[in-house]
């Protein structure tokens, strides 16, 4: 097949799931097309099956806001043609399933065909940015319009039904993990640079939005700082880095965190963690947490969202309610401090991560896009 993958390319857990699967598709033999407007930050291979299109957004010095909308939707049309494509699967509702709208009808006028557009729903594109009245209206019509639907989690699935006027069937499809990418031996030569004396190592990823709370990671923390010797991981950036980074000062901890910005190689850092710290307000999956989780690393987070879909409350890890600090602190503190039930925690996290290995899901995707695909698979 011929497949058009459109979304954010950044560091998010959109942009990262999508870049996967793009990738898989394209191993399994797929023609992968991806449009995004930067190379997408996992798409660090060469494949003869994927090919990349640049959205470029020209400005004018009319445009207080240069219309990205537009060029995305005109690329699509322009790379949908030009490549014949099978589908397009767009990542993120907003504003990739109202581009995608528009494409499909633009192709549809000049050449008759009739692009099947897929849309998956992520999490904040329903639960913060799309609720909002300024883009409900086309964000319901673009998810309506579009030939399949699908959310990451039943949470979210469930989320958009409350939230939206949805008229449509959404099928759940899960995120997954590329088990043996994150399955690795703990380096010791890392782990010694960051914890010399042999302190445990407690590890947070995320793009330090608001919803991540990150405040309450630097008190959880603290709180396990009291009580043994530890190191901080906060691996990402975004708004909220400055307010952890002054909290720490604060707290007079500031020594025990490293904020090591945006990385890719995480499969190396999570190996040596021991606990990952995810105290969201929401998450409609967790895909950071399910990496930690492929890499034998606890998971210690609120059950907000779908979070308590992958993760089993007393045996791949714990969850409190949100804003728990005291809660998860404890958690944590008795586990670290508990050798044996810490080694069967993170093996139930390994064999846990197992159910959502990159090959139990892509077969999934191929047999929805087999449904709207001119070409059936086998
Ligand atoms: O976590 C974020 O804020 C980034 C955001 C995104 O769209 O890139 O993540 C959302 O999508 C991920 C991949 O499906 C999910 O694992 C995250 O839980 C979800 N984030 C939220 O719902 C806050």
């Amino acid at each position: 097949m011929r497949i058009g993958i459109v979304c954010y390319p950044t560091f998010g857990g959109s942009g990262v799931l999508a870049t996967e699967l793009g990738k898989a598709l394209a191993d399994e033999g797929h023609e992968v097309h991806f449009i995004t407007y930067q190379q997408p930050v996992r798409l660090n291979v060469f494949n003869a099956n994927i090919f990349y299109h640049e959205v470029s957004v020209p400005t004018y010095p009319l445009f207080d806001y240069p219309p990205y909308e537009v060029a995305l939707a005109s690329t699509m049309v322009d790379v949908i043609m030009n490549h014949d494509l099978d589908l397009l699967h767009v990542h993120y509702a907003i504003p990739h399933a109202s581009a995608a709208y528009m494409a499909k009808q633009i192709v549809k006028q000049k050449n008759g065909r009739n692009i099947p557009v897929i849309t998956t729903l992520h999490g904040t594109d329903i639960t913060l940015v799309g609720k909002d009245k300024t883009y409900e209206p086309v964000v319901t019509f673009s998810i309506n319009e579009s030939d399949a639907i699908t959310a990451v989690s039943q949470n979210l699935k469930d989320e958009t039904y409350r939230s939206f006027a949805i008229t449509k069937e959404i099928d759940v499809i899960y995120n997954f993990v590329d088990v043996n990418r994150f399955n690795k031996k703990p380096i010791d030569a890392f782990r010694k640079v960051i914890a010399p004396n042999g302190e445990r190592i407690i590890i947070h990823a995320s793009n330090f939005r608001k919803v991540k709370r990150i405040d309450d990671v630097v008190k959880i923390f603290s709180a396990i700082r009291k009580e043994m010797p530890a190191k901080l991981l906060m691996v990402g950036d975004g708004p909220e880095r400055h307010a952890a980074e002054d909290l720490a000062r604060e707290l007079g901890i500031e020594d025990d965190i490293r904020f090591l910005g945006k990385q890719e190689q995480m499969e190396d850092i999570l190996a040596v963690s021991d606990v990952f710290l995810l105290p969201s307000e929401y998450e409609s999956f967790g895909l950071a947490a399910l990496e930690a989780m492929a890499a034998r690393t606890v998971v210690i987070s609120t059950s907000a969202g779908g979070l308590a879909e992958i993760n089993i409350q007393g045996v791949t890890g714990f969850m409190s309610n949100v804003g728990d600090i005291a809660s998860m602190s404890s958690n944590a503190i008795n586990l670290l401090k508990d050798e044996t039930a810490l080694t069967k925690m993170k093996e139930a996290a390994y064999e846990q991560a197992c159910l959502f290995d990159i090959s139990k899901i892509i077969p999934v995707y191929e047999k929805l896009y087999s449904r709207f695909c001119r070409m059936q698979l086998n």
